[in-house]
């Protein structure tokens, strides 16, 4: 306890505390639980039932029993055709059977609040919903909803290694204990699964995309499966990062040509192996000649060609591959282009099961990005979003960032391929060209520090992101409401200044690193501070100066016809919006155009003075976050209010750090002063220079 009275908290439950003092509207509530318990109840049911036990004595601070009658106040849960044993009431269920009813029935003077949907994980969601009503301080003696996903694979995708390094992983180290397993099962993989469940997530691959063949050997299929069993009654399935020459290197085959009868056989016989040991398992992710990654181009052969051979393995018992289109390649002129121009001939070529997965925008998660021009385009095949949730390029897990302004600014941009409107939301929907299959991956925040993902906030955008895959048309801010609710109260005011700073730390982030349309200025390899400057790097598009390629004229990368002409992988109506200098939004302008330095801008400034601006402004408002957040001195227990009070001031320093190193960089060919007005730079661009980071996480 501390002055504010409230108890310290270190952020193991996230949102899911059900704490009373989350709840004062129920204060008079009465209920009791009835469900279908406990003979022959599955797993599942289970689980829910302890779910809402553990939920509403908590947040009702009860010690409530189990009923086998149908009182007042019951809350009734099961499956339809259980339900309808105690009521008569007719209750239309939905038909996906991940959907669920939230309903509020009078019958013979009482009321009872019932959960039900066609299939029993379709309870387990409502269950979390009702828990989540009751947290964030609704009244539930009203309900009335009916609630389906938009998209049907909801994955977690995590970058997690067998010696539990986490690739970009700024959180510690893997949750997943690859060493103990299958033996040992943590406490943490089912609060771990329960936490995914309450947002609707039903997939997860535990393991690196750069992938090590070594998990599809028995032994380590032996811990998945482990894991599987523990993920199961909570709707999730188990999907394995596959690395392509996994026969070569595990079975000596010869060669891991997807057309090679020999090779297809091994997968066949690798996949049933899976499939007996895992008999819900969800398919393959695969990274393919992206960054070294063995893939069917060794061989002449394309991405359809080995996805096709891994769709057939898995086609039988219902499995997906993923296949995804973050590649590029030295000998572009534009890595902007590459996915667009390896997978756009290759559509239609895929077979049923098979999902594109693309990154939200063409380059590679950068704090802001336009669209992926591949959105839309491919009309023949189910494209997959990418979101990147662990923070690589968003200040890694020292810098409060909500991420869901970011994500709905993708999901609302028009792409216009199938005329106005055609969002990329509608895309990734299936709506538009009526793709069987939908899905959307989030690579993960989560490692073992106590709170999950280093940075209390970072849990906000693991929230966010389930909830947008359940329901794309949530608004950013709606999703901050029901997260600061349930994590940490339902007071009005603390609210407020919270999402206050939820909601304007993306544009605030954007504006100290990469305002306008830069990108990819971060330090080479650990991607970790600022250096526009570099250039040492072996490749050309791994060095910073490739994307911004300022000069004596100016900055921004020519992505015009007079240029790569990378803008012509867009519909006509993106692809003239964004060609003029003139029509193109400001925020994206230097990804396209390489606009003068003395050019006058839209504000009136030219661009020099608008990018010192967008730098400070970037500044000034983590300070204002900051100054916010401790206003809520009072509010917050002294735990969580200290660990996010540390890390605004190492964001601040940093933020600092960025504004300068870049100011003072891009001024060498500007050569035009930073205005009188501001703070001028404490330190000169070699100390910025100088700086190294040897150990800076998440770096391989
Ligand atoms: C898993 C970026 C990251 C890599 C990551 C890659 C990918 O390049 O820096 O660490 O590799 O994206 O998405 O495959």
């Amino acid at each position: 306890m501390w002055a504010t009275g409230l108890k310290a908290e270190d952020g193991y439950n996230l949102w899911l505390r059900y704490t009373k003092a989350n709840a004062p509207q129920l204060n008079s509530y009465r209920t009791n639980i009835t469900g279908i318990l406990p003979a022959g109840a599955s797993p599942t049911i289970v689980a829910a039932t302890t779910e809402l036990f553990n939920g509403c004595n908590g947040i009702l601070d009860r010690n409530l029993s189990l009923r086998i009658n149908v009182e007042n106040g019951t809350i009734l849960f099961g499956k339809i055709e259980n339900i309808a044993k105690w009521v008569t009431t007719k209750i239309d269920i939905p038909n996906n059977p991940e959907g669920f009813i939230l309903k509020t029935i009078k019958e013979n003077d009482k009321t009872f609040t019932v959960i039900t949907s066609k299939s029993d994980i379709g309870v387990l969601y409502g269950c979390f919903q009702l828990l989540r009503l009751m947290q964030t301080g609704r009244k539930i003696s009203q309900l009335d909803t009916m609630s389906t996903p938009t998209i049907q694979l909801r994955l977690m995708n995590h970058w997690d290694n067998l010696n539990r390094s986490v690739e970009r992983g700024y959180a510690g180290i893997s949750i997943f204990n690859w060493h103990t397993l299958p033996e040992y099962k943590d406490q943490r993989y089912k609060d771990y699964a329960r936490a995914n469940a309450s947002i609707g997530i039903n997939g997860v691959t535990v393991t690196n995309v750069n992938a090590n063949a070594m998990v599809l050997s028995r032994p380590y299929l032996d811990k998945i499966a482990a894991l599987a069993n523990i993920f199961r009654p909570y709707g999730i399935k188990i999907y394995l990062t596959a690395r392509f020459s996994a026969p070569m290197e595990l079975d000596n085959l010869k060669t891991a040509d997807p057309l090679n009868p020999e090779v297809q056989q091994w997968w066949k016989k690798k996949t049933a192996e899976i499939y007996y040991l895992i008999p819900d398992f969800g398919g393959f992710l695969v990274k393919a000649n992206s960054e070294g990654q063995p893939g069917p181009q060794n061989y002449n052969r394309t991405h359809a060609d080995g996805a096709n051979m891994l769709a057939d393995a898995v086609a039988p018992r219902g499995g997906k591959v993923i296949w995804r289109a973050f590649v590029y390649s030295q000998d572009a002129d534009d890595r902007f282009k590459q996915a667009y121009n390896e997978f756009m001939p290759l559509d239609g070529q895929f077979k049923e099961n098979v999902l594109v997965q693309v990154k939200n925008g063409p380059i590679d998660f950068q704090p802001r990005e336009p669209f992926s021009p591949l959105f839309g385009a491919m009309k023949k095949t189910p494209l997959m979003m990418e979101f990147q949730l662990t923070q690589e390029y968003l200040g890694q897990s020292t810098h409060l960032v909500y991420q869901a302004p970011m994500f709905k600014e993708v999901l609302q941009s028009d792409t216009y391929q199938n005329g106005k409107g055609t969002t990329v939301a509608k895309i990734i929907e299936g709506e538009t060209y009526q793709n069987k299959l939908s899905g959307m991956s989030g690579v993960s925040n989560i490692g073992n520090d106590i709170n999950w993902t280093g940075h209390l906030f970072g849990q906000a955008n693991w929230y966010a992101y389930g909830r947008l895959a359940w329901d794309l048309s949530l608004s950013s801010e709606s999703i901050a409401d029901e997260w600061i609710r349930q994590t940490f109260t339902n007071e009005k005011a603390t609210i407020h200044t919270i999402k206050a700073i939820m909601m304007s730390s993306h544009q605030t982030l954007v504006n100290y690193m990469t305002p306008m349309g830069l990108g990819h200025i971060m330090g080479n390899g650990n991607h970790y501070g600022p250096a526009p400057w570099s250039n040492t790097l072996s490749r050309a598009d791994w060095n910073p100066v490739y994307y911004h390629k300022a000069d004596s004229i100016g900055i921004g990368f020519n992505r015009t016809s007079s240029g790569t002409n990378a803008l012509s992988q867009y519909a006509t109506e993106v692809h003239k919006l964004f060609n003029n200098p003139d029509s193109c939004d400001e925020r994206y302008i230097l990804w396209f155009h390489h606009i003068p330095w003395n050019k006058q801008m839209r504000s009136g400034k030219t661009l020099w003075e608008e990018l010192c601006l967008h730098y400070y402004k970037g500044v000034n408002d983590v300070k204002m976050m900051r100054a916010q957040w401790l206003s809520l001195e009072k509010k917050i227990d002294i735990q969580r209010f200290e660990h996010v009070s540390m890390l605004l001031n190492i964001q601040v320093k940093e933020a600092i750090w960025w504004r300068n190193a870049c100011l003072l960089y891009f001024q060498t060919f500007s050569k035009m002063p930073i205005p009188a007005k501001y703070e001028q730079p404490d330190q000169n661009l070699e100390y910025y220079k100088s700086l190294r980071f040897p150990y800076a996480p998440g770096n391989g």
